[in-house]
């Protein structure tokens, strides 16, 4: 069994698709093992998306990130990481697959609805940022 973090991303959540997208990771048979929900600070956003420091949209997501509360999930599944990341589709809704979340949800290549974990690593690390050890994960 695989662990990975899904974020719902603040454009997601303003427009009342939370229960829209759990529906379609546990359709799935993905299993939801914890969340909630939290506004991210403009420094835990940036620490978020540190690889992208430096590149033309980072202050433009860090905006975006940080405008109106998200929701941070722990999913379980086999072989989950790349299994969600071909639920999620490609960054942009224009060229994610027919009935991937932001292909039909996504308004852009920024507010794009949610955000999966590419790597067992990132994954590892995605959770730990969100769920600090201290709430008892069931
Ligand atoms: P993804 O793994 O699909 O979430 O995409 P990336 O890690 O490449 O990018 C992370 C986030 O940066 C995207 F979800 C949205 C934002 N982004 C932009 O705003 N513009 C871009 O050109 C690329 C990414």
């Amino acid at each position: 069994m695989q662990r990975t973090l899904l974020i719902i991303k603040p454009d997601a959540v303003a427009k009342n698709k939370i229960g829209e997208i759990l529906r379609r990771v546990e359709e799935k048979g993905f299993r939801i093992v914890d969340l909630y929900k939290r506004r991210l600070t403009r420094k835990e956003a940036e620490t978020f998306y540190a690889e992208h420091r430096g590149k033309p949209f980072f202050e433009p997501l860090v905006d975006f990130m940080t405008e109106g509360p998200c929701i941070p999930v722990v999913l379980e599944g086999e072989n989950i990481i790349p299994q969600l990341r071909k639920l999620v589709g490609k960054t942009d809704p224009a060229d994610a697959a027919q009935g991937t979340i932001r292909r039909d949800l996504a308004e852009n290549g920024r507010r794009n609805a949610v955000h999966a974990s590419d790597s067992p690593e990132t994954a590892e690390r995605e959770i730990a940022f969100f769920f600090d050890g201290k709430r008892e994960i069931i």
